[in-house]
């Protein structure tokens, strides 16, 4: 039977970072629907439309991937897409404590999902969608942490804000 897994995160933007972990879960999962989170209650750069348009575009030529966005609880959103698997990406130990505390709420909203984490490749565990708008805020390039359409996204933002 198809394996379906949910890779949830706020993706303000995507990096190579996010497309890494995809590429990898399709090595293991038959479909991945990357749900983007749309109740945040950080300030996101990027609309969930945005987030959703530049991840799809990064995405293209994946078929087994799906964009969606979810609000509310992600266990809600698992069992209305009947997906019984989460799929988390861990860069360094910074990740950890968070990650294991999202994936403990998580378990007691419902014990019938499972959280599964991968290891970052080395070349990516310093990335973050964090550090990449902080430098393209300054003007500083991004190209190889971004596909060229998210790159192009951050000029527009940022654009007449480079200092
Ligand atoms: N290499 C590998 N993995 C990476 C990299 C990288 N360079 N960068 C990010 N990742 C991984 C992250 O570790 C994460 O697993 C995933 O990619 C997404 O990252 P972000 O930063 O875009 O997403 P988050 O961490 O902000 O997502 C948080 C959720 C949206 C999943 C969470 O807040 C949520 O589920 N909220 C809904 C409400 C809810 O259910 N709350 C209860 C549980 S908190």
């Amino acid at each position: 039977s198809e394996r379906t897994v949910i890779y949830p995160g706020s993706f303000d933007p995507v990096t190579y970072g996010h497309l890494d972990i995809i590429t990898r879960g399709l090595n293991v999962f038959d479909k991945i629907i990357v749900a983007v989170l749309n109740n945040s209650r950080k300030d996101p750069l990027f609309t969930v439309e945005e987030r959703v348009r530049l991840l799809k575009e990064a995405t293209k030529n994946f078929d087994s991937v799906v964009v969606d966005s979810f609000d509310g609880l992600l266990m809600d959103y698992a069992k209305k897409k009947h997906v019984s698997v989460v799929l988390r990406g861990l860069r360094a130990i910074s990740d950890f404590e968070y990650e294991l505390q999202i994936a403990a709420i998580n378990k007691n909203l419902n014990p019938e999902i499972e959280t599964c984490f991968m290891m970052t490749s080395n070349k990516y565990s310093f990335l973050s969608s964090s550090m990449v708008k902080e430098a393209a805020r300054y003007g500083g390039t991004v190209s190889n942490l971004v596909t060229p359409s998210v790159e192009a996204a951050l000029k527009e933002k940022f654009g007449d804000r480079q200092i």
